[in-house]
C-alpha cells in the first residue's frame, strides 16, 4: 500500500483505530472512524466494546469546535448503522450533525442495517461514497462478514505436523491420552493465544478419545472459546475432561438431546451433519470456530471445501509413520517461525 490516495489515508488511520479494540468487540465488527476538515483531522474514535458508543459517535464527540462538522468529511470503515440497537443510528447522528460527506469502506451485512444507512443518509442529502480500501476492511472484519454474510462461523482449521507429515502416531488403547509432541511450548504458546481469539473449538470423536484434550486456554490469559466435540455415538463419558462442565461444552450427538449445567448435548442426523454443526454454531452467534482435528473431521471440512484458513504447524520431529496430514491447497498468506517449530497460514479462495 505504497501510493495511496488522500481518501485511502484517512480510511487507512479508521483501521488502525479499529484495531485499537482487536478482541474486545464481539459481536460487534472493529469500527474506527476520522472526522476531516479542511485537510485536517479535527476528531476521531473507535467502537471499544459491544454495548458502548459507536465509532462514529466517539468521533463526533471528540470534535472541539462542533460548528466546523457542517463542512467536513466523516471517514467510517462500516456503513453507519440505521438502526436502534444497543445505541441510536450513527447516520441520523450523522445527519443531525449536518456533516455533508461521509466516505465508507464497506457496506454492513447485518440484516438490520445493510444498506439502509446509506440510503437514510442520502435521503437527506448526504453525499455518500462506499468502497474505499473496501477489500481491506471486509479482511480485518472477516469473522463478522463470514458470519452474517454466509450464515456459518469463519472456520479455522488448525493442526500440528512432523517433518514427514504426520500429525499423530497411530494409537492404541495403552497410549491413549498420552501426548506425542510434535512442536515446540513457543508454538503450542501461540495455539493458546490463538484459541482465545475464537468464539469456539472443535474436534472429533477420535481425537477426543485418543488425545484426551482439555481444550482449555492455558499459556496465555484471555477468554475461553465454547468447547465442541462431535460423538455420534455416545462414546464419551464423564470421565473425559472435556466434559468437567468446567467450562460450557456442547456434545453433537446422534442419540441423545439434553442440556445440564455447562454441558449441552445437541442432537444430529447422519446425513449433511457438518451443515447441522455449523448452522448450530451460526445460531449461537458463534463468528468463528477453530476445528483442532483430528484427521477425519479436518477431511470433511476440506473435502466440502467449508473452510476459510488453515493453520498447518510444522514440528522439527519424524514419526516415520502414523496418521497422515491431511493435504490443502490455497494460498499461503503469513509464515511464522518458533525456533525449530514453523507455521503455514493458509486462506481458501482468497
Ligand atoms: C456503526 N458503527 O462503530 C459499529 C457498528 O447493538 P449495537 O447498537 O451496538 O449495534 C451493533 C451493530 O451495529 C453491529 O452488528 C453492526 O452491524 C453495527 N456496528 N455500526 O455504525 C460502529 N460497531
Ligand atoms: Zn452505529
Amino acid at each position: 500500500m505504497n501510493h495511496l490516495s488522500v481518501e485511502e489515508k484517512y480510511m487507512q488511520r479508521c483501521l488502525q483505530l479499529a484495531q485499537l479494540a482487536e478482541g474486545n468487540t464481539y459481536p460487534n465488527p472493529m469500527v474506527g472512524s476520522v472526522i476531516v476538515c479542511d485537510g485536517k483531522i479535527i476528531g476521531e474514535g473507535y467502537h471499544r466494546k459491544a454495548g458502548e458508543p459507536h465509532a462514529e459517535v466517539n468521533a463526533v464527540n471528540a470534535v472541539k469546535d462542533k460548528s466546523l462538522l457542517k463542512e467536513s468529511t466523516l471517514y467510517v470503515n462500516l456503513e453507519p448503522c440505521a438502526h436502534y440497537g444497543k445505541t441510536p443510528p450513527c447516520s441520523k447522528l450523522i445527519i443531525d450533525s449536518e456533516i455533508p460527506n461521509v466516505v465508507i469502506a464497506c457496506i454492513d451485512s447485518f440484516s438490520e442495517v445493510s444498506g439502509k444507512g446509506v440510503e437514510m443518509m442520502e435521503k437527506a442529502g448526504v453525499k455518500v461514497k462506499t468502497g474505499v480500501l473496501e477489500e481491506e476492511s471486509l479482511e480485518l472484519n472477516r469473522r463478522f462478514f463470514t458470519f452474517h454474510n454466509q450464515k456459518r462461523p469463519y472456520i479455522i482449521l488448525k493442526w500440528a505436523e512432523t517433518k514427514d507429515g504426520f500429525i499423530d502416531i497411530e494409537r492404541n488403547e495403552s497410549n491413549y491420552g498420552q501426548p506425542t509432541w510434535i512442536t515446540n511450548a513457543w508454538a503450542r504458546r501461540a495455539v493458546h493465544q490463538q484459541r482465545t481469539t475464537e468464539q469456539a473449538i472443535l474436534i472429533g470423536t477420535q481425537t477426543a478419545i485418543k488425545d484426551k484434550p482439555s481444550l482449555t486456554v492455558r499459556d496465555w490469559s484471555g477468554h475461553q472459546p465454547l468447547r465442541c466435540v462431535i460423538d455420534k455415538q455416545c462414546k464419551l463419558d464423564d470421565s473425559y475432561q472435556l466434559l468437567d462442565r468446567q467450562h460450557p461444552t456442547v456434545v453433537y450427538n446422534s442419540l441423545k438431546n439434553e442440556a445440564a449445567t455447562k454441558l449441552e448435548y445437541v442432537k444430529i442426523g447422519e446425513v449433511d451433519f457438518m451443515t447441522q454443526i455449523l448452522n448450530d454454531l451460526w445460531q449461537r452467534g458463534i463468528q468463528s470456530v477453530i476445528v483442532e482435528g483430528g484427521s477425519a473431521t479436518l477431511q470433511y471440512f476440506i473435502k466440502d471445501d467449508l473452510w476459510d484458513e488453515a493453520h498447518r504447524y510444522i514440528g522439527d520431529v519424524f514419526f516415520e509413520k502414523g496418521v497422515a496430514a491431511p493435504n490443502i491447497t490455497g494460498n499461503i498468506v503469513r509464515n511464522h517461525t518458533f525456533g525449530s517449530s514453523k507455521l503455514l497460514v493458509y486462506r481458501n479462495n482468497l
